[in-house]
């Protein structure tokens, strides 16, 4: 029996709504987790007692607001086991993260004809900066070869990744496959090279114990809204040395070391990186939010994640006229599904009106909605609140949705 990891009604009151007459079954968390009440009432607290800007005012506030804000960015570098808490930044979330790699990063290092291997599973935030930087820099994209089942096999990274290869960027679990990827393999072949390992960390880092020397990450790229914590948050790690060479891409405020009317020079990491009145209060959530996985453990939370995608993942596949798309092991925590004949919004509006509450559409992954031959999917995905029981009612709906459009 797989059971929810966490007093799902106690600590998660959102999931006790009814929909529509029924008990919400929240299979959705891919998109974005819902949030335990430490989360909220850390961020309420920073609000009702706390709140100053940080980082420049001497009065007590200002003081309480700095240490927890710098708090929250120690919390999320031993999360991730950066060596130092200076290379966590901290950025609205993956999408923003990846972007200022390619800006500030790419930029600077990739020339004409170099290469920037992806893979096609890539959501577009992993995708679209990388397309661009090529434009920019007459680089090339190069897409390692996935096999039927969706999996990245080390034979298909060393036949993309060469000598020419600066940068390769990969999602460490896929939002739509639930695909577990290689990247220590393709880190390792990368570095060989001289490049570097740029990692989406979005569906992996609410899901998995992160270590970046052991992925071999030279930039990981995370939000906080997957992982239990606020929207609005989330991190760009990057190795110190990187991180130094790096270019700034959001000028302003409390980024700066020395300014005149003709140029300016940059403070040190992180601060060059965060211009402007950062996420305060959500990194103060993002650092509860931290405290409470790591409370949980998140090697209890792998197995609650591969366990509930592996089961729902079987579930399916033995339902007639149930198309599952990834690999059956191991499988991450969202499974991808179409039911024949029904369009996946029309599958998710049934699914709604029964308290299931799922995501439907290409993912921001449409060149792997065509690499899968399809317009789109239907998408369940699970977390730390979800039990067997859930599972159950996923096959239940699906019955059900087919039932509906057969009539
Ligand atoms: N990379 C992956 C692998 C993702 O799954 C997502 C969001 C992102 C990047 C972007 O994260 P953001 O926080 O900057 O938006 N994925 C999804 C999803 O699967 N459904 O809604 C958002």
């Amino acid at each position: 029996m797989i059971n929810p990891l966490v007093d799902a009604a106690h600590d998660f009151p959102i999931l006790n709504r009814s929909m529509h007459g029924h008990r919400l079954v929240w299979l959705d968390s891919a998109a974005t987790s819902q949030k335990p009440e430490p989360v909220v009432e850390a961020m309420d607290r920073f609000y009702h007692e706390s709140n100053a800007n940080v980082l420049r005012s001497v009065h007590t506030l200002a003081d309480e607001a700095t240490t927890a804000f710098h708090g929250a960015r120690f919390k999320a570098a031993r999360f991730i086991q950066a060596d130092r808490p200076e290379e966590v930044i901290f950025t609205r979330g993956t999408t923003e993260s990846l972007n200022m790699v390619a800006r500030g990063y790419g930029d600077l290092v990739v020339k004409t004809d170099d290469e920037i291997v992806l893979s096609p599973m890539e959501h577009h935030s992993n995708l679209i900066p990388w397309q661009q930087l090529a434009k920019r820099t007459g680089a090339k994209l190069r897409y390692v070869e996935l096999s039927p089942d969706g999996v990245i096999r080390p034979e298909a990274l060393a036949a993309v990744i060469g000598p020419r290869t600066r940068i390769v960027a990969l999602s460490r679990i896929s939002n739509v496959l639930g695909t577990i990827n290689p990247i220590a393999e393709a880190a390792e072949m990368v570095h060989k090279h001289g490049g570097i390992m740029v990692v989406d960390g979005a569906q992996s880092v609410p899901h998995e114990s992160t270590d970046v020397h052991q992925l071999g990450a030279d930039f990981l790229a995370f939000s906080g809204h997957k992982m239990c914590g606020p929207t609005g948050i989330g991190v760009l790690y990057g190795r110190m040395d990187l991180l130094e060479t790096m270019e700034p891409v959001m000028y302003g405020g409390e980024m700066i070391s020395y300014v005149d009317q003709e140029t300016a020079t940059w403070a040190e990491v992180p601060q060059k990186f965060e211009g402007g009145t950062p996420n305060i209060a959500g990194a103060i959530g993002l650092g509860a939010a931290i405290d409470y996985l790591a409370g949980v453990g998140m090697d209890a939370i792998h197995e609650h994640s591969r366990a509930l995608g592996e089961l729902a993942f079987d579930t399916l596949k033995s339902l007639e006229g149930v198309s599952v798309y990834g690999p059956a092991r191991p499988h991450a925590a969202a499974v991808a599904f179409n039911i024949d004949g029904v369009h996946p919004h029309d599958v998710a509006q049934v699914f709604d009106s029964l308290g299931v509450a799922i995501r439907a559409g290409h993912h921001c992954a449409q060149p792997l909605m065509h690499w899968l031959g399809v317009g789109s999917t239907a998408r369940a995905s699970f977390y730390l609140y979800n039990s067997q029981d859930d599972v159950a009612v996923l096959k239940q709906a699906i019955l059900e949705t087919k039932r509906f459009f057969q009539r």
